[in-house]
């Protein structure tokens, strides 16, 4: 599959590398041993636009792959299992922040190629709970400052997202998130209907089945760019030393005598590890089925597609629960639509039609001159929801097992927050505070952080 919305931004960014064999740029860059050589030293490839100039009258030749493609090591200090955002995010952070670099990413696909590439970029933090408003929050804040600390332009865009409310229950549940996240720090806003209007002049607010009564906006959310966010984290996790394995499925996870992991079996020959970080989204109950684990998880297939691209005409991210729709318009134009899981679990990268024509049916309604649009392609993805519409960021009870999983529909908007504190985990061998809560037995102990209403359109 290729990128789902591909756009202008590609222009900007630098493209993704062909393939190369382990060595080959290490050796025109002067040679790397891990964590001593930073971005610039090591890829003597920083972006900024004096480097974009430079190369443009040099016919952009000599630009360096981005990655390697390395040969699996036998043995490393710490495997990711998945390279999407979280898996990627994690291992920059690991190598970044706890000096850990011997650490192999295995991807069964490409990378970026799961729900990463899949998703519609939304970003917010506006969820109810104490524990999640610091979870998302603590992404947002990475978000802000993300490009600059990755060298690499993520197309943070902080455009707002508006959440409608059609009743009587949703401006009640409206107002309580936009008071709870203000006293958490977190900006949200209550607007009237024609303050909604004001701000997203083509929405029909009044000629419509449940015409808008009002929103919670909150400012700071937006949008980025997907594919740019896996290719900024693989390329910063190389640098310092990362080996990103593509196309090498984990097929096993072995435990020594003792029940502690000791590495995996992949399609590519064991590999061996005493920590185990599991970031698999759609695939994580499986893979953890594979250490004898059984995860609080079920996977559905979840939707999304895209108008023909049209000149910037939609401002914001707007999302409705009531008429189940959502929509934002990416950098190249096209409007980026979805809605709600399909109703049954599948491992199916597709779904039923009538959920995509219900959504339209919606957008049509929310946006009426949107009826002339023609829709170019629509994809699915695999998300793995818990019964509390919460993440699990935690150890696991195999020693040397820990897992990021449970994102459900809304993952993307944590990729750095969520990289972050894993990473701290699997160095620590204990939870950041900020992911304390997010464990496993929550669902044993009743301790849930249930935001089935923050989760929004797509729950
Ligand atoms: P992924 O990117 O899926 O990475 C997991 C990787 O693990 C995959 O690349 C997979 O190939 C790999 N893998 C699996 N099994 C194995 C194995 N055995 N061996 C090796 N590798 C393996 N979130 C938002 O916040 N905002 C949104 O607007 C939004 N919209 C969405 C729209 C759609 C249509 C979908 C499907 C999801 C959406 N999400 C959204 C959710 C978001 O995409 C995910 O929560 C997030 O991207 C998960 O990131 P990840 O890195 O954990 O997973
Ligand atoms: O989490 O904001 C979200 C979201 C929107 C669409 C899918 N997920």
């Amino acid at each position: 599959m290729s990128h789902p919305f591909n756009g202008s931004a590609q222009k900007m960014l630098a493209c993704p590398p062909p393939p190369v064999q382990h060595g080959d740029y290490r050796a025109q860059s002067g040679g790397h041993s891990g964590q001593d050589h930073d971005m610039q030293t090591f890829s003597g490839q920083r972006f900024s636009g004096f480097q974009l100039l430079r190369r443009a009258f040099g016919g952009h030749k000599g630009w360096q792959p981005q990655w390697r493609t390395p040969e699996p090591k036998a043995e490393y200090d710490v495997i990711i299992v998945g390279a999407g955002g979280h898996g990627l995010a994690c291992a920059y952070y690991l190598a970044k922040e706890h000096g850990i670099s011997n650490v192999a990413v295995i991807e069964r696909g490409w990378l970026g190629g799961g729900n990463t590439g899949r998703n519609t970029t939304i970003v917010r933090s506006n969820y109810l709970f104490d524990e999640s408003a610091g979870l998302y929050e603590h992404a947002v804040k990475l978000w802000e400052g993300l490009s600059q600390d990755l060298n690499y332009n993520v197309m943070y865009s902080a455009r707002g997202v508006l959440m409608l409310a059609h009743n009587h229950h949703d401006v009640q549940s409206f107002k309580r998130h936009v008071h709870s996240n203000r006293l958490n720090g977190v900006d949200n806003e209550w607007l009237s209907a024609e303050e909604v209007k004001a701000f997203c002049p083509p929405l029909n607010i009044t000629s419509m089945r449940y015409p808008i009564l009002g929103g919670a906006l909150q400012r700071r959310g937006g949008t980025a760019r997907h594919d740019a966010v896996a290719w900024g984290f693989a390329r910063a996790a190389d640098a310092r030393g990362v080996d990103i394995i593509q196309n090498c499925e984990v097929t096993g996870i072995r435990r020594g005598p003792a029940g502690a992991v000791e590495g995996v079996e992949t399609s590519r020959g064991f590999i061996r590890a005493k920590k185990i970080g599991v970031s698999a989204a759609g695939h994580s109950s499986v893979v953890m089925a594979m250490a004898g684990v059984r995860m609080p998880l079920e996977s559905f297939p979840l939707q999304a597609l895209v108008s023909e691209p049209v000149k910037p005409a939609f401002p914001t991210v707007v999302m409705s629960n009531t008429i189940h729709a959502y929509i934002s318009q990416s950098d190249k134009g096209e409007m980026v639509i979805g809605a709600g899981t399909d109703a049954y679990t599948s491992y199916s990268q597709r779904g039923a039609l009538h959920v995509t024509t219900h959504t339209l049916d919606a957008i049509c309604e929310l946006v009426p001159q949107f009826r002339r649009l023609r829709m170019l392609r629509n994809w699915g993805g695999i998300v793995d929801v818990t019964p509390d519409r919460s993440p699990i960021i935690a150890k696991t009870p195999v020693p040397g097992l820990y897992v990021n999983c449970g994102w459900g529909t809304g993952g993307f908007k944590a990729t750095p927050g969520s990289g972050h504190v894993f990473a701290h985990t699997i160095a620590r061998d204990e939870p950041h505070a900020i992911n304390a809560p997010f464990t496993i037995e929550r669902f044993r102990d009743g301790l849930l952080i249930d935001e089935a209403a923050a989760a929004a359109v797509a729950h």
